[in-house]
């Protein structure tokens, strides 16, 4: 057998030897891959087995930030159940909500800041940062842990939220009497009940008390909001 030969017979055992590292988040993705432009990619926070899409974001700072939830146009529907939230629903080239899962594993594995981006109907925007953000596991119901405020002139509407688990209209494990997810028709880590709610009806502008994408401290209960995203990067 000629060294040509002998090369090719092993050139596949060679090639499973060099497995790449897979991507936990997207800011792995831009660091495998620093000329890549923001948009949808596969990464993989549990494992090489198992990939989840997710919409990667340069922007701003130059990335390394992975999309978790988004809404920009009402075309899908936030009102789901328990399941769903969990698994994750929507499209990461639109609107979505990337999942408790796979924001619990991510948040695991490394500590995370979060930014909240928003805008209103008449093109004013303003944002939100946290130095730290993380979700516990199911056997926690995905509970919410968030500190650390900066202010990008939407002033602080999450805090309210923190140590709190999730609610959705089939599992209620708010601080109201009632269900806030049913009364405000979204899924969130309701208190009692909400200073926001990403994830209330789309409701284009002046809305219902407390039923749109309301941010409490930028343009209160009854402006359902343009657009919001949350998105997350490790702590650098
Ligand atoms: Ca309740």
């Amino acid at each position: 057998m000629t060294p040509v030969v002998l090369l090719l017979f092993l050139a596949p055992l060679l090639s499973c030897c060099r497995a790449e590292a897979k991507s936990v988040d997207c800011s792995d993705v831009f660091k495998q891959n620093p000329s890549s432009a923001s948009g949808v990619y596969a990464i993989y926070p549990f494992g090489e087995r198992f990939s989840v899409q997710a919409y990667c974001d340069r922007k701003p700072d130059g990335g390394g930030w992975t999309v978790i939830q988004r809404r920009m146009d009402g075309t899908v529907n936030f009102y789901r159940g328990w399941d769903q939230y969990v698994a994750g629903f929507g499209d990461a080239g639109g609107e979505y909500w990337l999942g408790l899962m796979v924001i619990h594993r991510i948040t695991a594995k490394r500590p995370q800041e979060l930014l909240v981006e928003m805008e209103d109907f008449e093109g004013n925007k303003a944002s939100a940062n946290y130095s730290s953000f993380s979700v516990g596991d199911e056997c926690d119901g995905y509970k919410l842990t968030v500190s650390g405020f900066n202010d990008g002139g939407a002033g602080d509407s999450l805090t309210h939220h923190s140590d709190m688990k999730f609610t959705t209209y089939d599992k209620d494990q708010d601080a109201n009497a009632s269900n806030c997810a049913k009364l405000y028709y979204g899924g969130w880590w309701y208190n009692n009940c909400h200073w926001t709610n990403p994830n209330g009806l789309y409701a284009w502008g002046a809305s219902t008390y407390g039923i749109g994408i309301n941010w409490r401290t930028w343009k209160d209960f009854t402006y359902s909001l343009k657009s919001l995203t949350m998105k997350i990067r490790p702590l650098q």
